[in-house]
């Protein structure tokens, strides 16, 4: 018979003396480290209590099964609190990100047939294809400059910009020309202000954003002013394509992007609307930048696997005669080093999800309403689940051995990330143009660590070089 849920391993007893002792071992920004640790000391189940969070921590795929083949209609996640009480203290609406129940779904179901459907996928291969494209054309013009044949950059303020040029050309159907030398500073403004909005959100997971706000701390305030920017340029944009359509400039047959199709369709208020596209636009930059800035550096380190791929990709688009969404489906060697980035470098730390029923988990019963957190990152580096974890080697995702709950960087089931297949397809075509196109290169010895920025980073720059083949 299975233990009692109070006989858990773990710190659980002193949330704060507990979020002392984390703040002193540096913590704050150690998250994902810290957890591995705990699984090292604790075995594959603990429970924490660290100031106000308080969570119970697995790490095995066939924990991750139960925890998800039993979460429901209504999937719940960790809200993260700062962001709620932003939007409580300016009054300002929920979108799918932080919206439950009933609420939820109705929300949910509308957008995935925008943005998750197989449909509006084919709609966006395009707009994606043609910022890829516009991606190598510049890092021509660089190394052009460059007047050495190559360039050699830190890429992250330049994925950024990529990163919100994507998003922007799905959500409004147009191009915000990011990709050009001098760009539109409410862009950059904006940019910057998500980096601060992730930044200050990390305190504020175990200390009550409530009490900061009262103390008028600086944390607090910086969050506020980071979101207030964040609102402020999504609204800029929405307003203009609202205006656009109500004055009939743009024709109803065309596809004009998300938003345009939303708002024909009539189906969401105005309101739930703008909070939606506005999750979006700011949930689209740092995840699929970072990403691709890690798998720049794995190819890097890679020359062999390059190659392989460059073979693939060539093949792929013979074949499908430069149909980009046939391509898409014939290169499985480019999805698994994507799926392999996010192995070793995930955005998110755990995927979590609040038990509806009780459940067992490593024989220890586990009460309804636990917060649940299935701890990714230490997964993807655990030799129990992968073997020698430490390679980056993607074609471990083609051999049919075992993968079963492995691959969770989306997230998943009906909560999981909506922006899934825009980030996947946005990825994959920046890929196919850089690999088509360039070497990539890195300095050899240089081994880069991970920082947690409330999503997970690089924690130092990374240079690469771009050489055209
Ligand atoms: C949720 C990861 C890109 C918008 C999530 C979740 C994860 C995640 C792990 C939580 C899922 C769960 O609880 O099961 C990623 C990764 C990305 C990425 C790894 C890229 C590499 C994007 C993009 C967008 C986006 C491009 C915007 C278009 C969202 C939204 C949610 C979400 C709105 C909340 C969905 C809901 O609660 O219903 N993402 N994401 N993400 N993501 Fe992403
Ligand atoms: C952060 O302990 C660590 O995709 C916490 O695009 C648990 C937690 C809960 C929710 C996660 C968050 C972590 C990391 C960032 C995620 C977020 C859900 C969605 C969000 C994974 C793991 C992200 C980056 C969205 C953000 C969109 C938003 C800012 C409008």
């Amino acid at each position: 018979v299975a233990r009692p849920f109070n006989e858990l391993p773990g710190n659980w007893k002193t949330s704060w003396l507990n979020l002392y002792r984390f703040w002193q071992e540096d913590g704050f920004r150690n998250v994902h480290n810290i957890m591995v640790h705990r699984f090292q000391k604790f075995g594959p189940i603990y429970r924490e209590k660290l100031g106000n969070y308080e969570s119970v921590n697995i790490i095995d795929p066939e924990d991750a099964a139960t925890v998800f083949n039993t979460e429901g209609l209504y999937p719940e996640r960790f809200s993260v609190p700062s962001w709620m009480a932003y939007r409580d203290f300016r009054n300002k609406p929920y979108g799918v990100l932080l919206k439950k129940g009933e609420a939820w779904r109705h929300d949910r179901l509308t957008l995935n047939k925008e943005v998750l459907s197989p449909r509006a996928m084919d709609k966006f291969v395009p707009l994606l294809n043609e910022v890829g494209e516009d991606f190598v054309k510049r890092v021509y013009m660089q190394i052009e400059r460059s007047q050495q044949g190559r360039w050699t950059a830190d890429l992250t303020n330049e994925l950024f910009r990529f990163a919100l040029e994507s998003v922007s050309n799905v959500l409004y159907g147009t191009r915000l020309g990011l990709l050009q030398d001098i760009i539109d500073p409410d862009a950059q403004q904006f940019i910057n202000a998500i980096t601060t909005m992730f930044h200050t959100t990390t305190p504020m997971l175990y200390i009550p954003p409530d009490f900061l706000r009262r103390i008028s701390s600086k944390t607090w305030q910086d969050h506020i002013t980071a979101w207030d920017i964040i609102f402020m340029q999504a609204d800029k944009c929405i307003q203009k394509i609202y205006r656009d359509l109500r004055q009939n400039r743009k024709s109803t047959k065309e596809y004009m992007g998300v938003l345009g199709s939303l708002l024909l369709q009539d189906k969401l208020p105005i309101e739930d609307i703008k909070a939606n596209v506005t999750e979006m636009m700011t949930g689209g930059v740092d995840t699929t930048s970072i990403t691709l800035l890690w798998a720049m550096y794995e190819l890097a380190r890679a020359p062999a696997l390059q190659e392989k791929l460059r073979t693939e990709i060539v093949t792929a688009r013979t074949a499908a005669k430069g149909d980009m969404l046939k391509v898409l489906k014939s290169v499985p060697l480019l999805r698994a080093t994507i799926k392999e980035t996010i192995r070793l470098h995930p955005v998110a730390v755990t995927v979590q999800r609040y038990t509806t029923d009780e459940i067992i988990l490593q024989n220890y019963f586990i009460p309804a309403k636990t917060l649940v957190q299935v701890g990714i990152y230490a997964m993807g580096r655990d030799p129990r689940f992968f073997t020698k974890p430490e390679q980056f080697n993607p074609e471990r995702w083609l051999s049919t051995d075992c993968k079963h709950f492995r691959g969770l960087g989306f997230g998943f089931g009906p909560r999981q990330c909506l922006g899934r297949r825009i980030a996947e397809v946005e990825m994959h075509l920046f890929l196919i143009h850089m690999l088509e196109n360039f070497k990539i290169e890195t300095k050899r010895g240089v081994d880069v660590g991970t920082t947690f920025e409330l999503i997970l980073m690089p924690d130092k720059p990374i240079y690469l070089t771009l050489r055209p083949l």
